[in-house]
């Protein structure tokens, strides 16, 4: 499904991974289980804060991550990783060198308000972001200082299910800001995958200082063809 408004383009794609046959419990639980999650601190007005959820940096060599004036360290593609890059560069025509894995562990756990525009990220490149566990509300409002013709238009959100993948395409991060609140009712865990392109590997950077205050990370990423190594995540 798409969805357009002035400077946003979204498209909504439901239960994507499974329409590809991935077995998306499994590789849910292979993630949970296989990669290094960490709960950074980051500095939000002077004081350090946990960031309300887990995440986790999967890059290319060069692509580094870092907010608050920490670094996360740089975690490889995994097999499984890899198969979901190669899937959504075959679909899109976009190489993504960098992944954000964002774990929120239930209701509690949340991302802050914040665009993706950092200036190392390749703004002319689609941000693919996929979904698994626990269907979570991300909400999108318009930036304040956008240049809107009259009244900016109304917030909104779009829910995001087990299987979603959700492609937010340029100017989206321009014009929009989203954000993932707490949702008190939700007891299980949910994982989302921002697949990305930094425009300068070697030397990018991020900072989600602000963001942070209500939960946050985010990044930039790019990409790069090979094998498509096969795994164990097949419906
Ligand atoms: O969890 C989500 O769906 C949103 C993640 C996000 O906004 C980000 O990684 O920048």
């Amino acid at each position: 499904m798409r969805i357009q408004k002035p400077g946003l383009e979204l498209r909504h794609a439901s239960a994507w991974l499974q329409d590809r046959g991935v077995a998306s419990r499994v590789l849910q639980s292979e993630l949970t289980a296989g990669l290094p999650w960490e709960q950074p601190l980051v500095r939000v007005y002077g004081r350090q804060h946990p960031t309300p959820r887990l995440t986790c940096w999967v890059a290319d060599p060069g692509c580094r991550y870092r907010y608050s004036g920490l670094e996360q360290a740089i975690t490889p593609w995994t097999p499984a990783l890899e198969v979901l890059r190669q899937l959504l560069q075959a679909e899109l025509g976009v190489r993504f060198n960098s992944l954000l894995l964002n774990r929120y562990r239930d209701g509690a756990d949340r991302m802050g308000w914040h665009a993706d525009d950092e200036p190392e990220l390749d703004a002319a490149a689609p941000i693919a972001s996929l979904s698994l566990g626990a269907t979570r509300s991300l909400r999108f409002r318009p930036k304040p200082r956008a240049p809107w013709p009259e009244q900016p238009p109304p917030p909104f959100a779009v829910e995001l299910a087990d299987g979603d993948l959700l492609v937010m395409a340029p100017p989206t991060q321009q014009h929009w800001q989203h954000g993932l609140p707490a949702r008190a009712r939700v007891g299980t865990e949910r994982l989302n995958l921002t697949f990305r392109c930094l425009r300068q590997p070697s030397t990018a950077m991020q900072s989600i200082s602000t963001r942070a205050a209500l939960g946050s990370a985010a990044t930039s990423t790019q990409a790069r063809a090979g094998d498509t190594p096969s795994l164990n995540i097949s419906a």
